[in-house]
């Protein structure tokens, strides 16, 4: 298993519509693997292939609390079959857009039909922060990022601070 770096706005790549899976292998188990440690080690509870520059349909999650047994979650190729009318409204981070938080708005429940880490189908019925967190890690699937759903005044206030503390970082 091994870290990869988490690449940051304004990087175009986060844009990219990634691609379907055709088969859940060793090599994706692999990357699976990788991503659950990297997130583990930024630290997150969710991260999507693309945010480590790989454009594939794959998500790896993990929402326990830091004092409950770790419970990771393997999403491939998911498809959100059913939304609730209902929203919730949650303040949410992302670790492409490191130290910037927004309420986003979003389907307070909804049902993912994906592959396991196995490969086998599941549905998911998630509500809750599961429910916010599949959402937007599904977003990232299309090259979404919550501070799309922002003014493109805010937004572009928090590319501009996050491009500023990657090259004072760097
Ligand atoms: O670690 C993360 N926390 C979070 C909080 C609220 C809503 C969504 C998230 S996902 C984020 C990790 C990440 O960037 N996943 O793409
Ligand atoms: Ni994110």
């Amino acid at each position: 298993m091994a870290i990869r770096p988490i690449i940051t706005v304004p990087d175009p790549f986060l844009k990219t519509v990634s691609e379907p899976v055709g088969k859940v292998d060793d090599a994706l188990r692999a990357l699976m693997d990788d991503m659950l440690e990297t997130m583990y080690d930024a630290p997150g509870i969710g991260l999507a292939a693309i945010q480590v520059g790989v454009p594939r349909r794959v998500i790896v999650m993990d929402i326990a609390g830091q004092d409950d047994e770790p419970e990771p979650r393997y999403f491939v190729n998911p498809v959100i079959e059913w939304a609730s009318e209902d929203l919730a409204v949650y303040n949410e981070g992302c670790l492409s857009v490191p130290e910037h938080y927004a309420e986003i708005e979003r389907p307070a429940r909804c049902h993912v039909r994906h592959l396991d880490y196995d490969g086998t189908e599941q549905l998911l019925e998630a509500d809750g922060l599961l429910a916010t967190c599949i959402q937007h890690e599904m977003d990232h699937l299309e090259g979404i990022l919550f501070i799309d759903y922002l003014s493109s005044l805010k937004r572009n206030m928090i590319v501009k601070k996050v491009a500023k503390a990657d090259r004072v970082s760097a």
